[in-house]
């Protein structure tokens, strides 16, 4: 069995400690660290919410992969960020209010850090307001949301509308992703992008500011 699979494998058993040996062994054998991500942990994360679904495992069996998963990102976060480049701009990131899912956010805040951007992570469950004054005193140019639930996709949209209200829309732009959110959406509400893996909100992002 290749590497990969392995990771793949040990994450969906929750095994943390291997997951992070092997994320290790297989940076040692040199594969890129975007297919340890894509093909490793995501692919066993995805494996996990497929199972999920149809009730062959249960929340506690998902919080040990998603420990596991947190464990391999810390082996690879290394090979993702660029220290000492200097910054393009604050970003403000966060997984919306009610919403505890915090993995794929956690991820696009690791690729922006890659791409020279300073992030502030609220972390999640944050209510609207702390997304906007933290972007406020920060100075920040993009306001990024995560929502893993339908249930609380909504509340992008009171960002967005509470960055209107306190007329910020011209130097604070609005970028929206996770599992139920799509490009329609994002225009729907009036976000001004949609970033549909981290890799992709990092583009997304550079464009939003106007750098390459
Ligand atoms: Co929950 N969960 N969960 N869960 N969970 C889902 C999301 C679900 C789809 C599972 C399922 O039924 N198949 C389902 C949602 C159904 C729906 O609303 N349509 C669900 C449910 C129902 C729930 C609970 C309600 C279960 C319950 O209590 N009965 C509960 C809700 C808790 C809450 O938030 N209030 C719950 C709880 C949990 C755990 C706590 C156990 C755990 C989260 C742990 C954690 O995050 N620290 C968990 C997990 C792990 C999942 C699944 C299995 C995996 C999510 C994940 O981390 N994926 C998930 C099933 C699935 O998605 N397949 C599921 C890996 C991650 C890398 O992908 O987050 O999608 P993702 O991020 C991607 C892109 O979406 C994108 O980039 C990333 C890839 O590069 N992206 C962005 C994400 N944010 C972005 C922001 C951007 C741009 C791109 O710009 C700012």
């Amino acid at each position: 069995m290749d590497i990969l699979t392995r990771i793949s494998d040990t994450l969906i058993g929750g095994d943390d400690e291997n997951v992070a040996r092997l994320t290790r062994q297989a940076i040692d054998q040199g594969i890129p660290a975007k297919d340890i991500l894509d093909r490793g942990l995501i692919g066993g994360m995805n494996t996990v919410g497929e199972r999920f679904k149809v009730h062959e495992i249960f929340l506690p069996e998902v919080l040990l992969s998603a420990r596991a998963m947190h464990a391999g990102l810390d082996e690879i976060k290394p090979l993702l960020i660029r220290d000492g480049v200097p910054s393009r701009g604050k970003v403000i990131i966060g997984s919306v209010q009610g919403d505890l899912h915090d993995i794929g956010k956690n991820l696009v805040g690791i690729m922006l850090k890659g791409a020279a951007f300073e992030v502030i992570d609220l972390g999640n469950d944050v209510a609207p307001e702390s997304f906007v004054e933290t972007a406020t005193r920060e100075n920040a140019v993009i306001i990024g949301m995560s929502a893993l639930l339908t249930t609380t996709m909504p509340m992008m949209g009171s960002v967005v509308n509470l960055v209107r209200e306190q007329g910020l829309g011209d130097r604070l732009k609005i970028i929206i992703g996770g599992a139920p959110v799509s490009e329609e959406y994002a225009r729907q509400i009036g976000a001004d992008a949609y970033g549909f893996d981290a890799a992709n909100a990092v583009d997304r992002v550079k464009s939003l500011v106007g750098v390459n």
